[in-house]
């Protein structure tokens, strides 16, 4: 007897993101290189999905062009077996057809999906900058105020066909609150969701659901409700409250994501100088937990995945 239960907990690494601007942390990968670089050291600490974003190399800005997302993916997928999931959210301003044009070229066995529009602020993280490495930086958070993350009914079931039916790629589905659950409950009773599917719950963004525990109940217990056992739990908690969060969830039972997109600390004060550090912790929480992480292979098996040989890159 090992203690362990049969449960294998997946462990998604989302490396880079477009929350955070390149002068809150100089760790946070930029570069294609630095991607890849980052991708690779997430997927041997034990993170079966990377969910991946694209940066202009010239100045870190979130870019949705499928060339700079093709300049990381290859290394990716010649130094690792781990799932790629690439984000259909994009950034801040961008269109839904730029946010979805690398995943309709690369036909990755993954994308985001997220599940309702909402306001999204990231101005807070102005305050914390004194000095900027880039012109675009402030200016873009303080954009947030004012900005509305559009997923509408009909570019929600778009992607559902152009990426989803076109490409065979299944879908993380991102849910801010508790309304994105029932926007889901909506398109799965319309036969456009295929079982099991990946729900990926967050907390702690401004402009959805908080943080605290009783949000996750929330959460858990309601989707538990509207999806039984036709879903696989994933946490996701953003800045401070990442590892508290997946913790509990891991608990629960759910499934886990870390990574620099979503918090750029290790511990508190301390910057991640590498998103394997971050996977690494979460890994040694889970052992200490007796909970056993997924392989990649394992990950594709629980979320009915196309593999890695259909992929376009
Ligand atoms: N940064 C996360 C809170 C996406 O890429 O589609 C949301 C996210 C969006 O991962
Ligand atoms: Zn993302």
């Amino acid at each position: 007897m090992t203690g362990k239960s049969n449960r294998k907990v997946i462990v998604t690494c989302a490396v880079t993101g477009a929350v955070h601007v390149p002068s809150q942390s100089p760790y946070l990968p930029l570069t294609p290189e630095q991607i890849a670089t980052d991708a690779v050291a997430a997927a041997d600490a034990g993170a079966s999905i990377l969910h991946l974003h694209a940066r202009n190399p010239e100045n870190g800005k979130p870019t949705p062009d499928p060339d700079t997302y093709a300049l990381f993916l290859p290394e990716i997928k010649e130094r690792t077996e781990a799932v790629v999931n690439i984000t259909t959210g994009g950034g801040q301003g961008m269109t839904l057809e730029e946010r979805t044009a690398a995943a309709r070229r690369l036909s990755p066995e993954m994308c985001s999906l997220n599940m309702g529009s909402m306001n999204f602020g990231r101005f807070g993280i102005a305050s914390r900058i004194k000095d900027y490495r880039y012109d675009w930086e402030e200016q873009d958070l303080e954009a947030s105020r004012n900005y509305i993350f559009r997923n509408t009914y009909t570019d929600i079931e778009w992607v559902l066909k152009e990426v989803g039916d076109v490409h065979g790629t299944r879908f993380e589905f991102e849910c801010y609150d508790v309304g994105h659950l029932y926007n889901l409950a909506y398109f799965l009773d319309q036969g456009l969701i295929k079982t099991p599917f990946l729900v990926q719950t967050i907390f702690g963004i401004m402009g959805g659901i908080g943080p605290s525990p009783e949000d996750l109940m929330h959460m858990k217990r309601t989707a538990d409700r509207l999806f039984g056992n036709d879903y696989v739990w994933s946490i996701l908690g953003a800045g401070r409250h990442q590892f508290n969060l997946v913790t509990m969830g891991a608990i629960m039972g759910g499934n886990v994501r870390v990574g620099m997109e979503d918090n750029i600390y290790l511990n508190r004060g301390e910057l991640a100088q590498s998103n394997g550090d971050q996977v690494a912790k979460i890994v040694r929480i889970l052992d200490e937990l007796s909970l056993e992480v997924a392989t990649p292979d394992e990950a594709r098996q629980m979320l009915g995945l196309k593999g890695y040989s259909e992929v376009k890159f």
